[in-house]
């Protein structure tokens, strides 16, 4: 017994008690506390028991200090069981813990035979589906313009549901089982179930339609009941993506449940999805995720999930024939309605209308409170930004974008209106036909994104870049709203580059693993059959028309690199090896698809070049078709131009990087063959770049800030002339006015390439510039996330038809936690750390901490004059590496310490909390 050391945070697939999960082999982690310092664990005892107390699992003592992803390993874990569990653990001080509090882990419905239930559609109007349109359509204005009534005016009303029961014995246990066509809510006599938002999450459903389970003892009755469900278009049948197409995955709602009841005798009752539901319209007119809803509060019916209530006008539902092959348990968080947001300011416009201001970009909805006649008609839209003269703006293009949602007042003292099956992205709320002023007090924002764990914060001495973090948390946050989007309001598509640029960031913030995980299944699932990778995950059906049409090509470099690097990133910050393996087949035969296309395609200026030499090279270079290259390169108007002009060699970089990748990858599995095979092959890519594309002065064929970048970060490029490249890239930016020139592709690795080769004075300079395009630049013009452009707003004041809030530009964050603060993975899931912090960027002070798998890392710097106080905090059962470079009269906890001959200390240390005192002697170069 002790009392020194305990089990904590216990975890299963990175859920607390996870409920209804379908992996059969799940994983266990906990966190362990110590007052001591070097604490590691020696050995765990893990048992799992099922509902009758008999132990499924007892792992006896196992001799490892690994206590993050156990794999279960005891007899085959069945459909709809709630298991118990409880782990111990021994640590290196002699310690044994007691056995931890008892946890659950509640299995789903395991197989298609558990389903009793069919699916069931209510009368329903189908959706109508658009024309098919390009992107060009959108940007170039050619879009016919039809007025908001006439879109909407074919949309289908969502639906409402019930069905009665009757139950007569004391309810043990109750368990919904539960999807749908569309999004639902949920309603148990009357009770409102959970603060669940838009499920199904969405996925690719036509292959992948996730069921969620809810414990629903507490809300049945001794006698009647009544279940009740609303349905509306959400992903499934709603306008969505950049071309806000319907139908991508079906025309009709429809809902899949079962509710298993366990009496206290003994016996069960079924409830399913049966004809014995009706249905009716609710007080909707439409609910569509992205154009907004129309609500009429005079056709509430109240009390319509209760028992009591007379649903003699409601309609029959029919079965429908759907596979159930595509079901699986629910993986990962759920959205959910996060936080609120007051109003900041209120003020008036000409023509009456109230701009509510929020102060912050969200995605989510408002909720008011107000007291006007009924009848009273009031229109609310959504924005993220006024125009140059502090008017409201529409800041999105496109098709059915509009993000209006109509109200109609059934006139009660204080109503209460708060949109169900939309959300929009926006700070700004314009109020049409609201009679009286609106108070503070009535008008609130609701934040919803997928719930996880904020895992992370940055903060420094300045300010400027404090609000930058926030800015680049809340893009995060505002992003990761069922899938990760590059936008909330235009596209709200999963991006696969947007995410490959910006995960390592998002990793530090929040806890992504599962949210990445689950996404990753569709990523995999939606590979062509040539192995490409699409370009945003999930596609729908019009995918590969849209994209042919639009780009020509259905993958992109950098953008079907997602399905190496996401894994990776995840690997290397959770620790997570079943990620890659799950994945590996997926990134090989990506990896085969750029292979195959590198060796059998050439660029059509090469078709009569006789170089022998040069024609040879050209099965290492993947220089043909379209990508997006590094995109958005800011000293390039038109985002094609910055395509066009990279593309080549952006792709050849991805091409190399992702082989080696690969490799280390295939070393982890224990593929050695493999890896050495991949290996060979970025050696022949970089040669050939260098060959192909790298003159003796440096200079690359296409001379962006970007493309030095990436021919540095994925060395493209020999010993030899890397220095002469370095000194390329720094002229550029130079040349540049020290502003960066980078596009989504190359900008995470533009600090760290600088850093790197020597030049971090010019990085500081980057990281502090105000001037267009910076980071500084857009918290300096009042933006509270990060812009998809860095001109949004132009110097000018011009306010531009962009997407403020994409997270993309935002993945510096990375490098503040990294360099500034100073934390980086060491081993896998931060096993080992390495803690080096740079204290020379000109700030007084920066701290960073993260919770990671085995609890919260942390480094904080203070700086007065050139002395400097470190404190670091390792967790148990890690350790860490404090490397300081240039430093004097360096302390630990008092005792001196000395630098080796290269004047760099590298301190090991375990866990617990230590602090470091040390003169900082760079002196800044002028
Ligand atoms: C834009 C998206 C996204 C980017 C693609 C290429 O439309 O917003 O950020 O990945 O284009």
């Amino acid at each position: 017994m002790c009392c020194k050391v305990k089990v904590d945070n216990l975890k299963v697939e990175n859920q607390v008690n996870p409920m209804g999960i379908d992996i059969l082999k799940p994983r266990f982690s906990w966190t362990i506390l110590s007052s001591n310092h070097n604490v590691l664990q020696t050995a765990y005892h893990i048992i799992v028991t099922d509902e009758q107390g008999i132990k499924v699992w007892n792992s006896n003592k196992v001799e490892t200090d690994q206590s993050v992803w156990i794999e279960y390993n005891g007899s085959p874990l069945q459909s709809r069981t709630r298991y118990s569990w409880q782990v111990k653990i021994w640590d290196n001080h002699g310690n044994e813990t007691d056995w931890s509090v008892p946890q659950n882990l509640e299995m789903g419905l395991l197989c298609k035979e558990d389903w009793l239930a069919a699916w069931i559609e209510p009368e329903q109007q189908e959706a109508v589906e658009e024309a098919e349109i390009t992107v060009q359509d959108i940007f170039s204005g050619a879009l016919k313009e039809e007025s908001l009534e006439e879109r909407t005016k074919n949309l289908h009303p969502p639906k409402r549901l019930r069905r009665l029961f009757t139950i007569n014995k004391t309810v043990k246990k109750a368990r919904l089982y539960m999807t749908s066509h569309g999004i639902y809510k949920l309603e148990l006599n009357g009770r409102k179930l959970e603060n669940i938002e838009f499920a199904p999450d969405f996925t690719a459903y036509n292959v992948h339609l996730q069921y969620q389970t809810y414990d629903v003892t507490g809300y049945i009755n001794k006698g009647e009941n009544a279940l009740g469900v609303e349905l509306a278009d959400g992903w499934y049948i709603g306008r969505i993506q950049l071309t806000g197409h319907s139908c991508q995955y079906g025309n009709k709602l429809g809902v899949l449940l079962q509710l298993e009841i366990e009496l206290e005798d003994g016996t069960k009752e079924i409830i399913t999805s049966d004809e014995q539901f009706v249905s009716s319209s609710g007080p909707w007119q439409y609910a569509d995720l992205f154009i907004g809803e129309s609500y009429d509060a005079r056709l509430e019916q109240e009390n319509w999930s209760c028992a009591e209530y007379d649903a003699a006008e409601w309609t029959p539902v029919k079965r429908a024939e759907y596979s159930l092959g595509n079901l699986s348990a629910q993986y990962g968080p759920v959205v959910k309605a996060m936080e609120e947001i007051a109003p900041r300011e209120i003020h008036y416009e000409e023509d009456g209308a109230q701009i509510i201001d929020f102060g912050q970009v969200i995605a989510g909805r408002m909720r008011i409170q107000m007291t006007v006649p009924r009848d009273t008609r009031i229109i609310f839209e959504h924005s993220e930004v006024l125009d140059e003269n502090g008017k409201f703006f529409m800041n999105i293009m496109g098709r059915n974008k509009d993000q209006t949602n109509f109200y109609v007042a059934k006139g009660d003292d204080r109503e209460t209106y708060e949109p169900s099956f939309v959300f929009h992205g926006f700070r700004y709320v314009r109020v049409t036909g609201h009679p009286t002023p609106i108070q503070t007090e009535d008008i609130t924002a609701v934040v919803l994104y997928s719930d996880m764990e904020m895992t992370g914060n940055f903060t420094c001495s300045d300010e400027r870049l404090n609000r930058l973090q926030q800015n680049i948390q809340w893009s995060q946050k505002t992003n990761m709203l069922s899938i990760p989007t590059d936008c909330p309001q235009r596209e709200r598509a999963g991006w696969t580059g947007d995410i490959q640029v910006f995960a390592p960031t998002a990793a530090y913030n929040m806890d992504v693993s599962s949210f990445l995980t689950r996404w990753l299944k569709d990523v995999r699932l939606e590979q062509f059959p040539d192995g490409q990778i699409a370009n945003y995950v999930p596609t729908g059906k019009y995918y590969v028309s849209e994209s042919k049409a639009s780009f020509g090509n259905l993958s992109s470099a950098g953008w079907g690199d997602a399905i190496i690097i996401v894994p990776w990133v995840l690997y290397e910050r959770y620790g997570d090896t079943r990620i890659l393996e799950e994945n590996y087949t997926a990134m090989t035969k990506w990896l085969n698809y750029v292979r195959q296309t590198a060796e059998s395609e050439i660029p059509d200026s090469l078709k009569d070049e006789q170089d022998a030499v040069r024609l040879n090279r050209q099965k290492y270079l993947w220089n043909t078709g379209f990508h997006f290259g590094d995109w958005l390169i800011p000293s390039m108007k038109d985002p094609i131009e910055s395509a066009l002009k990279t593309k080549e060699l952006v792709a050849t970089c991805f091409y190399a990087n992702s082989a080696l990748l690969l490799a280390k990858i295939s070393i982890i599995l224990g593929k050695k063959e493999t890896a050495a095979m991949y290996e060979e092959l970025n050696q022949q890519i970089r040669k050939a770049f260098e060959e192909e594309y790298i003159d003796k002065n440096g200079r690359v064929s296409s001379p962006t800030q970007g493309i030095y970048i990436l021919a540095l970060q994925m060395n493209m490029v020999s010993d030899s002339k890397r220095p002469l490249v370095v000194n390329q890239l720094a002229q550029l930016i130079k040349e540049n006015g020290y502003k960066l020139d980078t596009g989504f592709l190359s900008i995470p690795y533009l600090m760290d390439v600088l850093c790197k080769e020597g030049e971090h004075e010019t990085a500081y300079r980057l990281l502090f510039q105000t001037q267009c395009p910076s980071w500084l630049y857009e918290v300096e013009n009042g933006a509270t996330t990060i812009w998809e452009s860095w001109s949004a707003i132009a110097p000018d004041g011009t306010v531009g038809y962009m997407s403020f809030n994409h997270y993309a530009f935002g993945c510096v964050g990375d490098w503040l936690y990294r360099y500034i603060a100073g934390i980086n993975p060491g081993e896998p899931g931060y096993k080992t750390s390495i803690i080096e912090p740079h204290t020379d960027c000109g700030l007084t002070s920066a701290a960073a901490e993260i919770n990671t798998k085995y609890g919260k890392l942390s480094s904080s710097w203070t700086k007065t004059d050139n002395l400097v106080t470190l404190i670091v905090e390792v967790p148990a059962n890690t350790t860490a590496t404090v490397v300081l470079s240039h430093k004097s009269n360096i302390r630990l906890n008092g005792t001196v310490l000395e630098n080796d001959e290269n004047e760099r200390l590298q301190n090991q240390i375990g866990s617990g909390s230590y602090q470091f005192d040390f003169a900082d002697n760079y002196v800044p170069q002028s």
